[in-house]
């Protein structure tokens, strides 16, 4: 397949000492060798570093720099690539690249490097995945699961039950062309086997969403309950900064509000909302609204409650009536409470003014919200919104296909469900697919990856 040459810029603009581009494809040493000069990439090995000068057309130096080489098919795209460091800042690489694109190269689209890669086999689609995510991490749990998918093991363990699955299905569906005769070259033991790993293998995969999911989204904490209860304070004592307004004056906060927080890797949105309570004005009743939607989506609900007041019925039904997910109930104003006191059962006490009890709110939310530590096992974690539907589809299809094995049920349907199988893995890794899963996939990259 002839493929263009294509260049970007790697690093992001602006003033830094250096600045790497990077040109990929099968004019890619030609086209660095009519803009240097001091080097001659034709004549050298594989893998080296060499220092010239970027030439303008005219022959003037437009900047100083280093140039590697990766011939193909030992470069990470699978092609020739050269790698040109040169400074960093506004121009200079600006320069570089618009010589490299008038020298033959074009400028690369998002993700075209990576989905080149992809291409050549250097990596498979869930490992070109967990670059994009890697580069949009933002907690250090996001990053250690993607770095993990990226050195293969989570593309490994779907492969490779894949691959023993396809080795037993084509035997059976080879047993479907000799009806006539009673044979049987799929091992039906084998099978069983197979099946039943399968189920344990995909059920823990699609588990594994509920925190994976997280990762990328981060867990939406919504802060409710009574005015005055101190919802805002305990938001801001959480931040370690005045985010939003506290006051003794009830209704103080009305729009709801929103932050973010890192709590032991973990990407955490806490939302401070208006509240419960009767609106007396059109305003503070858009505002009770707001609160309420918000708590209907939260992934952890954090209730606080003024422990001199206690809870009442209707909050709880009130709680109840949203729909609210995950509950963490937190008894604040303890400082108010005389020596001895507890907070009821299940509820955590803490007292925002005199920040007590801060480290047991964060990690009721961190359990409630899943995230403690019930996934560890990074190469077992879903973490995109497209492997998870795979892995649904893979795994009913899968259930599927285990009754059609118990009850004895026709050849031809068990080796249907097991192809839906097949084919639902193949996407995640990338086995199977077409130009429209591709495009959508790397338009999420950025170009120069
Ligand atoms: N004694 C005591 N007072 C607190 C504590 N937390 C908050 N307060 C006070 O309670 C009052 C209300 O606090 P806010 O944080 O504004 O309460 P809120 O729940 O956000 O109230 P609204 O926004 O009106 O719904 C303020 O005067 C706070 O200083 C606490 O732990 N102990
Ligand atoms: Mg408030």
């Amino acid at each position: 397949m002839h493929e263009e040459t294509i260049v970007a810029l790697a690093t992001p603009r602006g003033q830094s000492a250096l600045a790497v581009i990077r040109m990929s494809g099968p004019e890619a040493i030609v086209v660095a060798d009519r803009v240097l000069s001091g080097v001659d990439l034709a004549a050298s090995e594989s893998h080296r570093l060499h220092v010239g000068s970027v030439r303008s057309a005219a022959g003037d130096v437009l900047d100083q720099v280093v140039a590697g080489l990766f011939r193909a098919p030992s470069s990470a795209t699978g092609e020739d690539v050269v790698e040109i460091t040169c400074h960093g800042g506004d121009v200079a690489a600006t320069l570089v690249m618009e010589r490299l694109v008038e020298a033959g190269a074009r400028q690369a689209g998002p993700g075209e490097f990576t989905r080149r890669a992809f291409m050549n086999g250097k990596l498979d689609l869930a490992q070109a995945e967990a670059i994009a995510d890697l580069i949009h991490a933002r907690s250090e749990r996001a990053h250690r699961v993607s770095v993990a998918h990226l050195y293969g093991a989570y593309s490994e363990l779907i492969g490779s039950f894949r691959e023993e699955m396809l080795d037993l299905v084509s035997l059976i569906e080879l047993e479907l062309d000799f009806t006539d005769e009673d044979v049987e070259f799929a091992d039906r033991e084998r099978l069983g086997a197979l099946i039943a790993s399968g189920r344990s293998l995909l059920g823990e995969l699609e588990a594994s969403y509920r925190y994976g999911r997280t990762l990328t989204d981060g867990v939406r904490v919504v802060i409710a309950g009574r005015p005055n209860a101190g919802k805002s304070t305990l938001l801001n004592v959480l931040l370690g900064a005045d985010r939003a307004i506290v006051s003794d004056v009830a209704g103080t906060t009305r729009d709801s509000i929103e932050a973010e927080l890192l709590v032991d890797g973990h990407r955490i949105v806490w939302v401070d909302t208006a509240g419960v309570r009767q609106a007396t004005d059109a305003v503070e009743a858009e505002g009770v609204e707001r609160s309420r939607r918000a708590v209907a989506e939260a992934d952890v609900v954090l209730y606080v409650v003024d422990a001199t007041r206690g809870m009442a019925q209707d909050e709880r039904e009130w709680l109840r009536e949203v729909g609210a997910a995950a509950i963490v109930l937190v008894y604040n104003k303890s400082d108010q409470m005389p020596t001895g006191w507890v907070a009821p059962d299940g509820a955590v006490a803490a007292s925002a003014a005199e920040r007590r009890g801060m480290r047991e709110v964060l990690e009721a939310v961190l359990e409630a919200g899943g995230l403690a530590g019930a996934f560890a096992d990074e190469h077992r974690t879903v973490t995109s919104a497209r492997h998870a539907a795979h892995i649904r589809a893979a795994h009913t299809a899968l259930r599927r296909a285990d009754d059609a094995f118990r009850g004895g049920v026709s050849e031809d349907a068990l080796a249907m469900d097991l192809r839906a199988v097949l084919d639902e893995l193949g996407m995640i890794t990338g086995a199977i697919t077409n130009d429209d899963v591709l495009g959508r996939i790397f338009s999420r990259f950025c170009i120069g990856k």
